[in-house]
């Protein structure tokens, strides 16, 4: 399993965030969590007296370094921002020439707007009116702006229509495709963008491919093996082109068809063994059923530098077992950036003890397993390759969708050796780097193209990293063209308007040229399956993106929502809000479970038995499930123990004092115990917990069950015993930021 949580990619960069003239922030607390790279935030304060704003329903360590603060309640972002609209239509702060020439649908979105008038807005939210008034002006009147989310926005049932909403925003300022401007999506692990971009993800094929025959053909041939073969590993050929199960709801595979769980559409069976390769597993919602899975399981199999808190919180005696990983100083290879941009890193030293590296553990798995020849195959040099540069160039020469052509091993190992080269905002290479952008931001469309730091950017030429946007679903919709205007193409283009994606069939129209005999027999059929490079290298040439120059969609026709709306939290203190904005329908075979929306939602009146806000997150020592940190001496002194921070007033009503212990109850019907830690950084509706402690459930201590001298310095409760059932209607992220609970005294 890897972790893939992160929704989007940055389309500007840390150091493009110097350029800007106001920062919004949703959801996120840099200042914690991405600490090295806020510093790009405060610079562009010094620089440009850039305005920070910060919308979180917590005072965070963000909050203090900005000029405008909103406290919002949770899971209401979508009124917020077009209660920004609302103001931003109304005074004509919006960018018509940008909306105009390069997005679709906006009029339905101004309509959305028309309906949250600001007082509508200030009530759902908890925002005053006069600040969100404030924070629309300055927002509006300081462009270049850029928007900033993470999680804040993600872990909700609506997150996948708040990260649409985000961009919406900017599109209607037009701060799309400008130095200074874009969505900067702050990802979260190393190397989470480059593990999303290979797709370890049960719904797509690397590179983002969906699991259509096409793709899997295109893949068979990439990796050097036959088709058949690889549709002969599964139970029959539709099962190719299903969804897997996700990272967050595995456990259903193991309890589906229980009474009182979810149903599962899995073949019939259930699942009977987890191997698990990176993730903390205490990390996910709904621990108890967590737990209970892991209890089920026949095999458990944790690779990992650390002892997985998965391997102790279970009961499971037999067939439980943790395996040394190696950490990353131990291996090397190329890791993309949360920019786009790849790095290539060297081996500090090899791996420790008998540990192995994570590769040398699926080689070994794919050996005992008897498919070892074709799990190497792709890298085109049989059993005798070069690890990792033999890995790295099959990615180039495969994954066409993002561009990484240009990612060769060869190429990425100069930028390492020449990253003095570079200059921190803008990415351009000097000297002997010259024409090429910091470790070649995709999409980098061919051998010689230098990379994309900013995307969509029509300033530039297709060769400096310019282009529109992508011409993905088709050439119109109703009658409407999906493609870009008049006059908006990227610089120094041939074609000066909207074109679409090139094929083998446009290349010669759009491009204006005649290929050769031979051209036309190498060609492949589009620019995504183009292995010969000729649509992308002629493409460029010619000053055209190879994915063609559309419009950005602010409908999107195939989702439950075609703009975002909003929609209560599934547990909501609102009960009042929940009637008038309710949550989807319940989904049925959402990767491959049967999901509850509306039927949760409207089981009971959840807010009268557990009227408090839940938000869970992060600690600037610790990371994601903390068993790294908190077997760190020093590290886990600074937060021996787990705790809630919880308003004075709050806690006072409850008879709780600062420094004693409380229990947390959940809708769920789960509990924690932990301490209490007042703190004006929450409001007295809500408290906060961090996530990064395990080794307790319910009270009960299971931290005998590390193997001896292994036990961590800090252990306690995990948040997630307590976060709440509720799962995004596209990714399935659980709605770990939006939950109720009950307080008591212990
Ligand atoms: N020190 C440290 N750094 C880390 C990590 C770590 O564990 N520790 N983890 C890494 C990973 S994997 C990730 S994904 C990133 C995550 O980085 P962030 O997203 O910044 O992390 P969080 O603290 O989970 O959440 C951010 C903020 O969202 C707010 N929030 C909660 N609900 C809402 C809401 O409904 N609306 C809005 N507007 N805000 C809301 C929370 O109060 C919190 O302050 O951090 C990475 N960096
Ligand atoms: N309540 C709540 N829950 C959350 C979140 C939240 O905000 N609130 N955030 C969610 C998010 S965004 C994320 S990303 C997850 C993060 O949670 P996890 O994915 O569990 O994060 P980590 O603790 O970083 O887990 C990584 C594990 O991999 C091990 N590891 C480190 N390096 C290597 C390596 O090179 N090889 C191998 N094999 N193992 C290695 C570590 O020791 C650790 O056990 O938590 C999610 N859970
Ligand atoms: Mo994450």
């Amino acid at each position: 399993m890897a972790n893939t949580w992160g929704y989007g990619a940055m389309t500007n960069s840390l150091g493009d965030i110097q350029n800007s003239k106001a920062i919004i922030i949703f959801g996120a607390n840099p200042a914690v969590n991405h600490p090295v790279g806020f510093q790009h935030f405060l610079k562009a304060k010094e620089r440009n007296n850039a305005q920070i704003i910060v919308i979180d329903p917590r005072y965070t360590k963000t909050a203090a370094k900005a000029d405008y603060f909103a406290q919002i309640r949770p899971g209401t972002d979508i009124p917020f921002m077009y209660g920004m609209l609302n103001l931003i239509f109304k005074n004509g702060w919006d960018n018509l020439e940008f909306v105009k020439s390069r997005v679709f649908g906006m009029e339905e979105i101004k309509k959305e707007a028309a309906k949250w008038p600001i007082e509508k807005v200030a009530d759902v939210t908890g925002v005053k009116a006069e600040l969100i008034e404030q924070i629309t002006k300055v927002y509006a009147q300081n462009t270049p702006g850029t928007l900033i989310w993470a999680m804040g926005l993600t872990q909700h049932t609506n997150g996948s229509s708040n990260t649409r909403m985000a961009p919406i925003l900017q599109l209607a300022l037009g701060n799309m495709g400008e130095e200074g401007g874009g969505c900067n999506i702050l990802r979260g692990h190393d190397n989470v963008q480059g593990a999303t971009d290979m797709c370890c993800l049960s719904h797509s094929l690397p590179g983002y491919y969906g699991l259509s025959e096409g793709s899997w053909k295109y893949f068979a041939s990439s990796w050097n093996v036959d088709f058949d073969w690889l549709q002969g590993r599964f139970k029959s050929p539709e099962w190719m082109g299903k969804k897997g199960f996700t990272l967050a709801r595995w456990w259903a595979g193991v309890l589906g068809g229980n009474p009182g769980e979810d149903a599962i559409h899995n073949a019939g069976t259930n699942l009977k063994a987890l191997f698990v390769m990176a993730n903390g597993i205490t990390s996910i919602a709904q621990q108890k059923k967590v737990k209970e899975a892991l209890d089920n399981l026949e095999l458990a199999v944790f690779v990992d530098p650390f002892v997985n808190e998965g391997a102790i919180v279970t009961d499971k005696q037999d067939d439980v077992y943790i395996l040394p990983g190696a950490t990353q100083f131990e291996t090397s290879g190329s890791v993309t950036a949360t920019n786009r941009s790849a790095q290539w890193r060297d081996k500090i030293v090899e791996p420790m003890y008998e540990s192995k590296t994570d590769h040398d553990i699926m080689f070994e798995l794919a050996k005992r397993l008897g498919f070892y020849k074709e799990f190497v195959a792709g890298m085109g040099k049989g059993e005798n390759f070069t690890w990792p540069e033999d890995a790295t160039d099959e990615i180039a020469r495969t994954i066409k969708t993002i561009g990484l052509t240009g990612w060769t091993a060869e190429r990425l190992k100069k930028h390492q050796k020449n990253w003095h080269m570079f200059d921190e905002i803008s990415l351009r290479g000097y000297g002997e780097m010259a024409g090429e952008y910091y470790g070649l931001p995709w999409p980098c469309w061919t051998k010689s193209h230098g990379g994309s730091p900013i995307l969509y950017n029509i300033n530039r030429s297709v060769r400096d990293g310019g282009m529109g946007f992508r011409n993905r679903f088709g050439l119109e919709y109703n009658g409407v063209s999906q493609l870009a205007g008049k006059g908006s193409a990227p610089r120094d283009s041939f074609f000066k308007d909207g074109y679409p994606e090139i094929t083998k069939d446009n290349i010669e129209e759009i491009l204006g040229i005649k290929l050769t005999e031979d051209e036309k027999k190498r060609i492949g059929k589009n620019w995504k399956v183009d292995t010969s490079d000729i649509i992308a290298e002629k493409s460029i040439e010619r000053g055209i993106a190879p994915y063609g120059n559309a419009r950005a969609r602010a409908v999107v026709w195939t989702f439950a929502d075609k703009i975002p709306v909003h929609r209560e939290p599934l547990h909501s203190p609102r009960t009042d809000l929940t009637k008038k904005y309710p949550n989807f329908a319940d989904k049925k075979d959402h990767y491959r479970v049967d999901t509850r929306y509306i039927s949760e939602q409207t089981e009971q009146d959840w807010a009268k038995d557990f009227p408090i806000n839940l938000v869970t997150g992060r600690l600037v020592n610790m990371n994601g499930a903390g068993i790294e940190n908190r077997a760190s001496k020093y590290l886990a002194k600074l937060t021996p123990e787990m705790f809630c921070d919880i308003n004075p007033e709050l806690a006072g009503r409850h008879g709780i004092r600062d420094g004693s212990m409380m229990w947390i109850h959940s809708p769920q019907g789960t509990k924690i115990k932990v301490k209490a830690k007042y703190s004006f950084s929450v409001s007295e509706d809500r408290v906060f917990l961090p996530f990064h402690f395990a080794g307790v459930m319910e009270g009960v201590d299971y931290t005998h069950n590390f193997p001896e001298g292994t036990k961590p310095f800090a252990w306690g409760e995990s948040a997630n015993t307590v976060t709440n059932y509720g799962y995004d209607i596209v990714t399935q992220i659980p709605e770990t930021k939006g939950g109720l609970c009950r307080i008591e005294r212990a």
